[in-house]
């Protein structure tokens, strides 16, 4: 019987995906769940077959020209890879996978719960009511604005938008704009009865909520600039579930500081785990740790997907989810 493929997993995943790899792979474990630096990334592009990186994990050229390269797939836990270097990963032959589809409702429901509790005001009035600062009810008390009627402006119009798209559309009753690199069908139109935007600038200038969906990278990075931030309505908000550096934290900082927006809620910063520290003391603004597909399912169903492309790979199928 030949050797089974070794595989690496640079963080836990949850133990059901870990049982089921063992049965299939030669695995190891990150056992203390510590982020690895890119000396042992790169150490561990001579050990095994295949690594499975999450977000945490820079695979750069540095990593992956690795002298006696011996890994032939990345296949990366999450959506998201732009913390691994695609160009250099075709580059030198190795294939790259991702979890497409899997996360796309509970990251969806992450950006309505972060418009939520920025326009409802949730963190502010649980910190009032923890910090036993709370009066009592009043009609004026910590009032927020109300969603139903107010335009969703999406910036990228994929899968996890197009969710956010429904779930705003019925379940809150908002109005949908979106702005993407390219214009969706007629009929996703008419599924969202969404309304194309040809211009960010514009977007940003006519929405009350913007949320980010767009990939990040170089392309993206600090779209939302300190310009379009100023180019938003004073009672806008704006969410990010998307990645860090598509902000320019430090001039959202500012206008969150000043007022020039109502609000923004975020799942991701610029440089994780370490956040803005003008962000920590605003009211304004609601910050999670990066939770959008947090869920026991879907961390579950991202490794099963990792698992699929595991196995389609070493028994010579094509991937599922290729990326490179
Ligand atoms: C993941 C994400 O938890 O899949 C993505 O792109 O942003 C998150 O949902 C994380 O990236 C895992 O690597």
């Amino acid at each position: 019987m030949s050797a089974r493929p070794r595989i690496l997993l640079t963080r836990r995943w949850t133990a059901e995906v870990e049982k089921h790899l063992a049965q299939h792979f030669d695995v190891t474990l990150n056992e203390g769940d510590v982020p690895m630096g890119a000396a042992q990334l790169r150490a561990a592009m001579s050990q095994f077959d295949a690594i499975c990186p999450t977000v945490t994990d820079r695979i750069d050229r540095e990593v992956m020209s690795a002298p006696d390269r011996r890994v032939r797939l990345i296949g990366n836990f999450g959506v998201g890879f732009n913390h691994i270097d695609i160009e250099v990963a075709r580059e030198l032959g190795i294939s790259v996978s991702n979890t497409p589809d899997v996360l796309t409702d509970t990251t969806a429901d992450l950006a309505i719960l972060l418009m939520l509790m920025v326009t409802r005001r949730a963190g502010e009035g649980e910190r009032e009511l923890r910090g036993g600062k709370w009066t009592g009810w009043r009609p004026t008390h910590m009032m927020g604005q109300s969603l139903a009627g107010k335009t969703l402006g999406l910036i990228g119009f994929g899968r996890i938008a197009q969710s956010t798209a429904r779930k705003a559309r019925l379940a809150l009753d908002m109005r949908i704009a979106y702005n993407g690199r390219r214009r969706a069908s007629q009929a996703v139109e008419a599924e969202h009865q969404a309304t194309f935007i040809d211009s960010v600038d514009e977007l940003v200038a006519t929405c009350d909520v913007i949320s980010l969906h767009c990939p990040g990278g170089a392309a993206t990075h600090h779209l939302i600039s300190a310009e379009r931030l100023r180019r938003m309505k004073p009672s806008a908000v704006l969410i990010n579930t998307a990645r860090g550096p598509v902000v320019d934290e430090a001039a959202l900082v500012e206008a969150l500081q000043a007022r020039r927006i109502a609000g923004a809620g975020l799942d991701v910063y610029e440089a994780e785990p370490k956040v803005h520290p003008g962000l920590l003391s605003l009211d304004n603004v609601v910050l999670l740790p990066h939770l959008g597909s947090a869920t026991q399912e879907t961390r579950t169903d991202m490794g099963m997907r990792v698992a699929q492309n595991l196995e389609a790979f070493f028994a010579g199928r094509p991937l599922r989810d290729p990326v490179a």
